[in-house]
């Protein structure tokens, strides 16, 4: 139990347990029918139970999140491996044996509340460190990068992004007018757009992305000399990612998709992890990089050029008790830092120092929300603050100022033991003007795109054609097809081809660099830990063999359901009843990150819906599997089975064999093989 988890106790009270009483704890003697005048009269006033039964539930609504309003959280820990004195003073980042209470909450930025979980955007990742020496939120994306360099464009892109204010559409989606006229109007933001028209907007899992604080911050260690630091989280599973069809079709099968998935993984005791990592720069670095001014978060900082050092593990072990108390209370603030850790002059960082103070006094309308027992830190709170909306303190003592007598004169300032902050020189005239240095909008965008692998970058043509395949304005898309060409020809090319636009003349070189750490390609590719796989079953599968592919394959870590045309049993091939996970039609092939036919049930290839499964699974590059007469369903699938070269993710045998679980398990741990040609195929 985390010294989070012991506060939070205090607070927790069972839902389910005694007698049901009023909020002033008044017993109540029927909650199911209201006190009238008469058991066909009017209802009375006087009825206290009635009442508050009523305000209360009229009152349950707080307002949503202005962005990133649809969300996740989960509790863990946060180690350091090693001692980070050199660099900065922060407790959590000096103390290897301190384990470090957390809270993270992932999120969506465009839709609502109640929005799915898989629409192509960005993804928040907030960390909440309860940390000896107070609150540390370090409030990221999983994208290193951001649409624009200062906070004052914020509630421009905001709006453009967000529904249209005419008729509030489309939920959840960039794919609109507003959206491209604004950023084409912007060219600012063209490398965050060619991220978000890459697979990263639409993660497999929030345990399967990386996450970025974007901006530069500070690092400040004991002698007070500071370095800047880029903050990463790279997830233990790898990066990877669903296809857009799939995110489409999930958003209305499982709307919960990645809120569930983090759920079920972390009830299931499969903790999701991620280590820290730190891009270290030191002070006189700064200048170094050419076309990259590190205040700029539009800009990365290649990794060929700063390496990421790892320094720290994220493991999230518990589910919250409660989301509303703790998911939608959770209240961060880019300016909570610790002694050790400072800002820089990012104009963007900057702005956010504002907003998210400002945006919490609306969500709870009042500036107590700290109070809450998720946002209220580990380390003792003491200070001549008071009152306010829901003051659920009882300050004591007379003395409610500073300097005083009445109360010893504390509590006292720390002095240099408190927050110093790092006294950077500053000088310049006052005016409204943005950096020399940040004028270059492409050449990361091309290095983006240079970094892709052939299906990463068919992808991102697949994704710059449908979302301005739904504009309607073709000045907006000629646009689009005017910067893309600034990023590289052949990507213009390619997008003006599917979008109606005439193809454009080459304007510039594309410079050839490249950053292999950018790709998913490149990411981890040997673990099947909680990948999930439908086994497609009926009447006279063998017993003996599907449980063993399920043994084999749950050893792993992997999570095996068995799917019937019905729910409840089939009968095997020696005439037992086996139990089935689900009936296929409440679940569908894109919940799965796999799909196997086993032999003994021909039937099944005349099922549509199982066909399906086997269809679209293999259309979104995922492991398909069958022996024996499963592969009658694939064939009905119009899958094709003998291709070459061979297909490493098809995995056809004619009969059982162990070795048919080992090739499965490899093909599933690459995640997708999205180098087969799935055109043909009908899904
Ligand atoms: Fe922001 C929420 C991430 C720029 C203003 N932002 C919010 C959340 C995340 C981010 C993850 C959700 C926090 C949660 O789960 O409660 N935002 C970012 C990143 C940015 C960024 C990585 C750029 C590097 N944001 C940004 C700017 C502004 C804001 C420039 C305003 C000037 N963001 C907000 C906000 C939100 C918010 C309005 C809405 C809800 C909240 O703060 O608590 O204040």
């Amino acid at each position: 139990m985390t010294t989070k988890d012991r506060q939070l106790s205090v607070n927790r009270r069972p839902f389910n347990e005694g007698v049901l009483t009023t909020d002033q704890g008044i017993p109540v003697q029927d909650t199911d029918n209201s006190l009238r005048a008469g058991a066909r009269g009017p209802s009375l006033l006087e009825d206290f139970h009635l009442r508050e039964k009523i305000m209360r539930f009229d009152h349950e609504r707080i307002p949503e999140r202005v962005v990133h309003a649809r969300g996740t959280g989960a509790h863990g820990v946060f180690k350091v491996y090693e001692p980070l004195d050199e660099y900065t003073t922060a407790d959590f980042l000096t103390d290897p044996d301190a384990e470090t209470p957390v809270f993270v909450r992932f999120s969506t930025v465009q839709g609502s509340r109640g929005s799915s979980d898989t629409p192509r955007d960005v993804r928040g990742f907030a960390t909440k460190f309860y940390t000896r020496q107070g609150n540390f939120d370090l409030v990221g994306n999983n994208m290193p990068v951001f649409f624009i360099q200062d906070g004052i464009k914020f509630p421009d892109l905001v709006h453009a992004l967000k529904p249209e204010p005419q008729n509030e559409m489309p939920q959840a989606a960039s794919a609109h007018d507003s959206f491209w006229d604004f950023v084409t109007l912007q060219p600012e933001t063209m490398h965050h757009v060619i991220w978000l028209m890459s697979d990263r907007a639409i993660p497999r899992s929030f345990r399967m992305m990386q996450g970025f604080g974007v901006h530069t911050f500070r690092l400040v260690n004991g002698q007070g000399r500071s370095t800047f630091v880029k903050f990463h989280w790279t997830p233990v599973l790898g990066t990877h990612s669903l296809v857009w069809d799939e995110a489409q079709k999930i958003a209305g099968k499982d709307p919960d998709y990645n809120r569930r998935d983090l759920w079920e993984a972390i009830n299931s005791g499969q903790f999701p992890s991620w280590e820290l990592g730190l891009q270290l720069i030191p002070e006189n670095r700064a200048f170094e990089f050419e076309d990259i001014d590190i205040l700029d978060p539009t800009k990365i900082i290649p990794e060929e050029l700063v390496p990421v050092t790892p320094v720290g593990r994220l493991t999230l072990n518990r589910n919250p008790d409660n989301f509303f108390a703790e998911t939608e209370q959770v209240a961060f603030c880019v300016g909570n830092v610790v002694p050790g850790i400072d800002f820089t002059d990012d104009p963007l960082l900057q702005a956010r120092l504002f907003s998210y103070l400002d945006t919490q006094l609306n969500r709870f309308g009042g500036a107590n929300f700290f109070q809450l027992p998720i946002n209220r830190a580990i380390a003792p709170i003491r200070n001549h603050q008071q009152d306010g909306f829901q003051q659920h303190e009882v300050p004591v003592g007379r003395a409610n100022y500073f300097p005083n007598s009445l109360g010893g004169d504390q509590p006292t300032p720390a002095g240099p033991a408190g927050f110093v902050h790092y006294p950077e020189h500053v000088d310049g005239p006052k005016e409204r003007k943005r950096s020399e240095t940040f004028a270059d909008h492409y050449s990361q965008a091309t290095l983006f795109w240079n970094s892709m692998s052939s299906w990463e970058k068919e992808h991102i043509i697949a994704a710059y054609r449908f979302e301005l395949g739904k504009v309607e304005s073709m000045p907006i898309r000629v646009r689009l097809v005017e910067h893309l060409n600034r990023v590289d020809h052949d990507l213009a090319i390619a997008v003006a081809l599917g979008i109606g636009v005439e193809e454009p003349v080459k304007s510039i070189d594309n410079h050839g660099r490249s950053s292999p750490a950018l790709s998913q390609a490149n990411s981890q590719r040997e673990s099947v830990l909680s990948r999930k796989i439908a086994v497609l079953v009926g009447d006279g599968v063998d017993a003996r063999i599907v449980t063993s592919l399920r043994d084999t394959l749950t050893e792993r870590g992997a999570i095996v359901e068995l799917l019937a045309p019905v729910d409840g049993t089939i009968t095997t091939s020696d005439g037992l009843p086996m139990e089935v996970t689900r009936a296929m039609q409440t679940m569908s092939s894109v919940l799965y990150d796999a799909i196997v036919v086993p032999d003994g049930a021909p039937d099944l290839a005349m099922d549509g819906l199982a066909v399906n499964y086997a269809a679209e699974a293999f259309k979104h590059g995922k492991a398909v599997g069958a022996f024996g007469t499963g592969l009658g369903l694939l064939q009905r699938a119009q899958i094709p089975l003998t291709t070459a070269p061979a297909d490493p993710a098809l995995i056809a045998y004619d009969e059982w064999t162990p070795d048919f679980a080992t090739e499965f398990t490899k093909a599933l741990a690459a995640h997708r093989n999205f180098d087969r040609d799935i055109d043909a195929v009908p899904a």
